[in-house]
């Protein structure tokens, strides 16, 4: 028999900081369903355009359409815009579902499920052995070109919690995916990162959701 603990406090997610915060629980409730009907965040309105839009990806693809006029963090080019989707479509459809079920499961979950928690662990692998492939395959350091977008950013949020997620120390995660790990670390080494970091530390302490 699976060994039984009781649920833990729900941590804020990480796709949601990619926008904004909200605690879980009004998440499935009126006001935020009318804005999401999917009853999960992250969701915005932008007053400036008139527009209503959930999922982080769909708003990430927005704003850097919207605002980031001189490319940033984004291409022009239709190959090199197509080439950022493709990886957010994967951190989308291949990073955050696998990363969330393995965090459900080894963290949520009141019943411990070893052959489960080791498909996720596995997946979360498979995940990370494919952008070692890619990013080792690469004269920049980059998934798109030669500079960081909005795909490459994508997948700090959970990369943050492999820790939590496989058990395992900071050091052991990245084992076979040095090409990864230097990737991950350049972004959350970057002062804008930091900065934004701390801005979202002090709203999470003011809205009490730490
Ligand atoms: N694919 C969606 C996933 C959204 C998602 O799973 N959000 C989580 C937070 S990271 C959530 O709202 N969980 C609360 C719940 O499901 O009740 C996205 O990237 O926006």
């Amino acid at each position: 028999m699976p060994a039984t603990n009781p649920p833990k406090p729900i941590p804020p997610g990480p796709n949601s900081w990619k926008i904004e915060s909200l605690s879980f629980p009004d998440v499935k409730k009126k006001p935020f369903i009318d804005v999401n009907p999917n009853g999960r965040v992250p969701a915005i309105e932008d007053l400036n355009t008139d527009l209503t839009l959930w999922g982080s990806g769909a708003i990430l693809q927005y704003i850097v359409e919207r605002y980031d006029a001189e490319h940033r963090v984004s291409y022009e080019g239709v190959k090199e815009r197509h080439l950022s989707s493709q990886y957010l479509h994967f951190q989308m459809s291949g990073q955050g579902p696998y990363y969330s079920q393995a965090s459900w499961f080894q963290v949520m979950h009141p019943d411990k499920i070893p052959s489960v928690i080791e498909r996720y662990a596995n997946e979360i692998k498979r995940v990370l052995g494919v952008l070692e492939g890619v990013l080792a395959a690469k004269k920049s350091q980059w998934l798109v070109g030669d500079k960081m977008t909005f795909a490459d950013m994508a997948f700090v949020p959970w990369d943050l919690r492999l820790s939590e997620l496989l058990l395992q120390s900071w050091d052991e995660v990245w084992d076979g995916a040095p090409h990864v790990r230097a990737w991950h670390e350049s972004m959350v080494n970057l002062p804008s990162w930091k900065r934004s970091m701390d801005i979202r530390a002090r709203l999470l302490d003011e809205q009490g959701l730490q």
